[in-house]
């Protein structure tokens, strides 16, 4: 018997986002999101970097779904464009957006590829943050539950796999807050903490409100999963004090208490809120119970983790230091965790007591600094991140954990946010002079363990 075996319906796929890979900005019908807005304004983005042109996926994803077919992927996760469907944001809807994604999937069904769409990954348009300043207001969730609305009557025929919202951390707490280094767009900043916790609070109601509109509004039989970018906390060691240490630190780090919480539980964690004190947001009556929408699996993005024992303090834990020199690829937060994707998932399970919900992967993968020799690129320090992290996964498959599918990131280079070209995530490189697309060594190494479902 091999090792390392995933069951016979495990899920593999590779993800991207409309705005790091697309292009094509003024194209169409197409208006400005918040990320075009942000990158044109110099110093946002490392070497004014923009999403202009991109990979321009939007006139090569012919080939790029070539590509996938290569990679021999069954399952592809992408998203799609709010600027695209509804260039003011709110309002009338441009048709000729929702053309080009009927051009993708129908490509993607004669290549047998089942696509996973991702509604928001990001890019607000610019629009609601000039009327209203978007994630700041309340009615961003209605504005945001009315373009799912249209996206899923005109593509629902097309599409069954839906995913709300990507990482709101990111766009909220990483757009809004002062404390994060480098900022994500729009990069204004509140005043106080509590006002930020509100955008990801507003987030979270268009979360709810989303998933509404998609059961209401699709044709067919559909899922519907929320994508957060969970913030997981690692035993230092496998005994009972070090694992309570974890479960204790997992409710307040990060935005785990404020975001994951209350999406899975319908509550955001009381630690929090013990923590947050005077900041917590103010929360409508009803907006708990919104938030809390039934969802048929959890998106999980993986990438990092931080190592945790028990501490005779008041917390009861303390966080490792990593030393200088610990083992970290291509961007400054990315720690060789590889624990974090099998304790990620036993969180689910565990500390927020959720252990019937499916859970995919939707991103897991780094940023190495390739280089192209002689037409190759040798990733091997990329393959070593992606098996250490695969067996991790496959060890909370192996101990039941109701792990369902594995989505690397990414298919291939892409506009890395803040950090414009500079890092590279695909398993395919991209020359961005030609936009010649070739594969690295990863490439072949991840076709191999889906050829053989297992770890190779
Ligand atoms: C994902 O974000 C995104 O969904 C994807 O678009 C992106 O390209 C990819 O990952 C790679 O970055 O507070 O300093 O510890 C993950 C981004 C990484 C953002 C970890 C928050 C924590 C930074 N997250 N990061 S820190």
């Amino acid at each position: 018997m091999s090792s390392y075996q995933f069951p016979d319906d495990f899920l593999w796929g590779a993800a991207t986002a409309a705005y790091q890979i697309e292009g094509a900005a003024t194209e169409d019908g197409r208006k400005p999101s918040v990320w075009d807005t942000f990158s044109a304004t110099p110093g946002k983005v490392l070497n004014g970097d923009t999403g202009m042109t991109a990979c321009d996926h939007y006139h090569r994803y012919e080939s790029d779904i070539e590509l996938m077919v290569q990679l021999g992927i069954k399952n592809y996760r992408f998203s799609i464009a709010w600027p695209r469907i509804i260039p003011d944001g709110r309002g009338q809807v441009n048709e000729a957006g929702i053309d080009f994604y009927k051009r993708l999937l129908d490509r993607l069904q004669e290549a047998g590829i089942t696509p996973y769409a991702t509604l928001f990954h990001w890019d607000s348009p610019q629009a609601l943050e000039d009327l209203y300043g978007s994630w700041r207001s309340r009615e961003m969730a209605r504005d945001y539950a009315d373009y799912v609305t249209a996206v899923v009557s005109r593509l629902g025929d097309r599409i069954s796999q839906w995913m709300t919202i990507n990482e709101i951390f990111c766009f909220t707490h990483m757009g809004y807050s002062a404390e994060e280094d480098p900022p994500h767009a729009p990069g204004t900043r509140v005043k106080t903490v509590k006002e930020v916790w509100q955008t990801s609070h507003h987030a979270l109601l268009a979360h709810g409100l989303g998933c509404q509109a998609i059961r209401a509004a699709s044709p067919v039989p559909c899922t519907v999963g929320l994508v957060d970018n969970i913030s997981v906390t690692v035993p230092l060691m496998e005994t009972p004090g070090d694992i309570e240490a974890t479960k204790k630190a997992f409710h307040t780090y990060g935005t785990n208490g404020g975001v994951i919480f209350p999406a899975l539980t319908g509550n955001y964690s009381p630690a929090l809120l013990e923590k947050l004190g005077s900041q917590v947001p103010d929360i409508q009556p009803g907006d708990l119970e919104t938030i809390h929408q039934p969802i048929d699996w959890l998106g999980f993005n993986i990438y990092s983790g931080v190592y945790t024992r028990a501490a005779d303090n008041a917390e009861g834990y303390e966080f490792l230091p990593l030393p200088p020199g610990y083992p970290r690829l291509h961007m400054p937060w990315l720690n060789i965790v590889p624990e974090c994707l099998y304790w990620g998932i036993r969180h689910v399970s565990e500390t927020l007591g959720r252990p019937d919900l499916p859970i995919i992967v939707t991103e897991n993968g780094c940023a190495a600094q390739d280089r192209l020799v002689d037409g190759e690129v040798m990733d091997s320090d990329r393959i070593l991140y992606l098996r250490q992290h695969l067996k991790a996964a496959h060890r909370a498959a192996s101990e039941g954990y109701p792990l369902k599918g594995y989505f690397v990131w990414s298919l291939m280079d892409n506009f890395e946010w803040a950090w414009g070209y500079d890092r590279r995530f695909g398993i395919t490189y991209i020359d961005y002079a030609t936009q010649q697309r070739i594969p690295k060594a990863s490439f072949a190494w991840y076709r191999e363990c889906l050829r053989q479902n297992r770890v190779v």
